[in-house]
């Protein structure tokens, strides 16, 4: 390309990106984040919108593990709703970088949502590099309470959110909680991924669904929960590097080191 095609704010972008230090051995092999319920009034977005922008120039793959929308109202996204779905439309087609995007329970039909975002949906994900192979599945297939009573579900789950439109805002954590307890098991959850990745051979899995972060070994089974983006901030992350993985919060004042694993002495 021609010195005079370049567009100064891309010229911009990539000498802030040189800058920063972050070159391709720094850089983590995947993240995971799941359960991002844009259009929910307790979504973190704006904070979303700058991980994402962060987290293109730190991990080579980054998936999204379900329930990136609240439902398929879109008339409920706001600024910053918008602009998270837009830094991951731009960042779709890049060479150097891959979105993964898995279908969670309420994000609606996968072939609806592939085309809104753009991008090819998946209802599970083997990652793999040379030392870890890890399963990612948004976790509502192990939830029997939604898989066998999805009519009840959406009853008490547009009944909840009726509440917390009415509702003042201190009683809305305490309404959250009793609605996941009663719509997402997990235990149940984490004891059936487990012995499904047992079976499937993968020594990691993670789910997101449970709205419950989670990071243990059952069996010699990792087992990693991604917890939610709608609980107030830090929000949860999954990184992958290596042979090492954890789950870190965003923001954080201190960010990461490479070549860390805070459970290495549980293994
Ligand atoms: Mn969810």
């Amino acid at each position: 390309m021609a010195d005079q095609d370049i567009d100064p704010e891309m010229q911009l972008h990539q000498d802030m990106n040189d800058d920063d230090g972050q070159d391709s051995q720094n850089l983590w092999d995947c993240v995971v984040i799941s359960d991002l319920h844009l259009g929910s009034e307790v979504c973190q977005a704006s904070e979303l919108e700058r991980f994402l922008e962060w987290v293109v120039n730190r991990s080579r793959m980054l998936v999204i593990n379900g329930d990136i929308f609240d439902d398929l109202n879109f008339k409920r996204l706001k600024r910053h709703h918008f602009n998270c779905l837009r830094i991951i439309r731009r960042n779709t087609d890049r060479s150097d970088f891959q979105i993964i995007w898995m279908r969670g329970n309420h994000d609606g039909p996968a072939e609806i949502i592939s085309h809104i975002v753009g991008v090819d949906i998946h209802d599970e994900y083997i990652f793999e590099n040379d030392k870890i192979k890890l399963w990612i599945l948004h976790g509502d297939q192990f939830d029997t309470i939604v898989t066998g009573h999805e009519g009840l579900t959406s009853f008490f789950t547009a009944l909840f959110r009726g509440i917390q439109m009415v509702a003042p805002l201190r009683w809305c954590r305490w309404i959250r909680r009793i609605s996941k307890n009663f719509q997402r098991n997990s235990p149940v959850v984490r004891q059936r991924a487990i012995a499904a990745a047992s079976k499937l051979g993968c020594e990691a899995v993670t789910c997101g669904h449970t709205h419950r972060e989670e990071d243990c070994i059952v069996n010699s089974i990792r087992y990693i929960n991604t917890g939610t983006w709608t609980e107030q901030n830090p929000s949860p992350y999954l990184w992958i590097k290596g042979d090492q993985m954890g789950l870190n919060h965003w923001p954080s004042e201190e960010q990461p080191e490479f070549g860390f694993n805070r459970l290495q002495d549980e293994k």
